[in-house]
């Protein structure tokens, strides 16, 4: 328990840590450019590359990285705003009011991480309405964990522990991402998405600890979310296509499987305090390794599910599209006001 009587999720402190430890060397980076000759922008691109800084809107930068970055930020953007969905299911049935509370909080972060990432992918050159249509057309991707479905109250509890901490053990590396926008932007959100671990974490905890029947609850939402948390991280580092450009650019700094076998590492000694298992039986410390063996997810499923065919692809975009649809007035009135300030400002 920590001190405000709220059960603390061991090892989140050290992953905030190294959260800090990011946002100190990149205000380090704003004030120490390197100087190199700018004459060849290639290079220059090179050596802020190779000496840890960061790239920022107005410097060259290869079309290959831009485009790249454009994939991954929107990608994410998009994950973060269907990402509201299976949490927002059960906005009207959470158990207590402070529940509702709280979950209807969180939920509403999540739309502030998409904003913040879909900010930092137009300083790239394109706007948000462009990749808003892309993942309306099937185009741009979102994460595969959300085409699963939240059956239980017992779901959001595994989510905030699961899918949360996943995303930060993902999203802790990208504090580093060498494109400046993008890594201030999840310094924020990964200090959000801890807090959001944390209630996951106190929901399955309470279960844990209650009826027969709650806890049966919490440990069937256990096994169902485990692999598709795992499937996250991506596909196996000789399967995935980004990796290798991504890593040499500096935009992700651990391959697919290195961050799956920490997110592992992580969850044991969690699901210990919490009293429940995870569903795999080959789950064993590995001493040589210093790393536990586990089963990996089935990536024939991830790749299903990132082509469309997951439990709920088709309910989350049909959702998606109508929102969309009936948001339009909301951004024409928007437009509208924003344009009435800028005359009389001008005037
Ligand atoms: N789902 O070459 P690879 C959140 C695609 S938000 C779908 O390894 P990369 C949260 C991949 O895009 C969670 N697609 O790719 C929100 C590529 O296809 P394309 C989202 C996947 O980019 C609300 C192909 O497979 N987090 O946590 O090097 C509430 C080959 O993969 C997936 C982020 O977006 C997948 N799981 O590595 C709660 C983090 N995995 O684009 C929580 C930022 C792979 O060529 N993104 N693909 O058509 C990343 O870190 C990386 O993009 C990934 C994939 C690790 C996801």
């Amino acid at each position: 328990m920590s001190g405000d009587g709220v059960v603390e999720v061991p090892g989140r402190r050290g992953l905030l840590d190294e959260v800090e430890a990011a946002e100190a060397d990149l205000r380090a980076a704003a004030e120490a450019r390197p100087v190199a000759d700018q004459s060849d922008l290639t290079a220059y691109f090179a050596a802020v590359i190779a000496a840890d800084q960061k790239v920022e809107p107005r410097d060259w930068m290869p079309e290959a990285y831009r485009k790249g970055l454009i994939r991954q930020i929107a990608q994410h953007a998009h994950s973060e705003i269907i990402g509201m969905q299976p949490e927002g299911n059960w906005i009207t049935r959470a158990p207590s009011l402070k529940r509702k509370a709280i979950l209807l909080a969180k939920v509403q972060d999540e739309a502030g991480h998409g904003l913040y990432l879909y900010a930092a992918a137009e300083t790239l050159g394109v706007s948000r309405d462009e990749l808003v249509d892309l993942l309306l057309q099937g185009r741009q991707k979102y994460s595969s964990i959300f085409n699963y479905p939240t059956l239980t109250w017992a779901d959001v509890g595994a989510i905030g522990w699961l899918v949360d901490g996943a995303a930060i053990v993902n999203q802790v590396p990208l504090c580093r991402c060498s494109y400046g926008p993008y890594a201030r932007a999840m310094i924020r959100i990964c200090k959000e998405e801890s807090f959001h671990q944390r209630q996951g974490y106190e929901i399955l905890y309470t279960l844990a600890n209650g009826t027969p029947a709650q806890r049966a609850m919490a440990q069937d939402a256990v096994n169902r979310w485990w692999y598709p948390s795992l499937a996250m991280f991506g596909p196996p580092d000789r399967e995935s296509t980004h990796s290798e450009q991504s890593m040499a650019w500096k935009i992700k700094r651990f391959s697919n499987d290195e961050l799956r076998q920490r997110f592992v590492d992580m969850c044991v000694p969690q699901a210990e305090v919490l009293g429940l298992s995870l569903p795999d039986p080959a789950l064993r410390w590995n001493e040589q390794r210093g790393s536990y063996d586990f089963t990996p997810p089935d990536f024939d499923e991830l790749f299903r599910v990132i082509a469309g065919d997951g439990p709920c692809n088709r309910q989350r975009m049909a959702h998606r599209r109508r929102a969309h649809a009936e948001g339009a007035w909301v951004r024409e009135a928007a437009a509208a006001y924003a344009a009435k300030h800028r005359s009389s400002d001008a005037g």
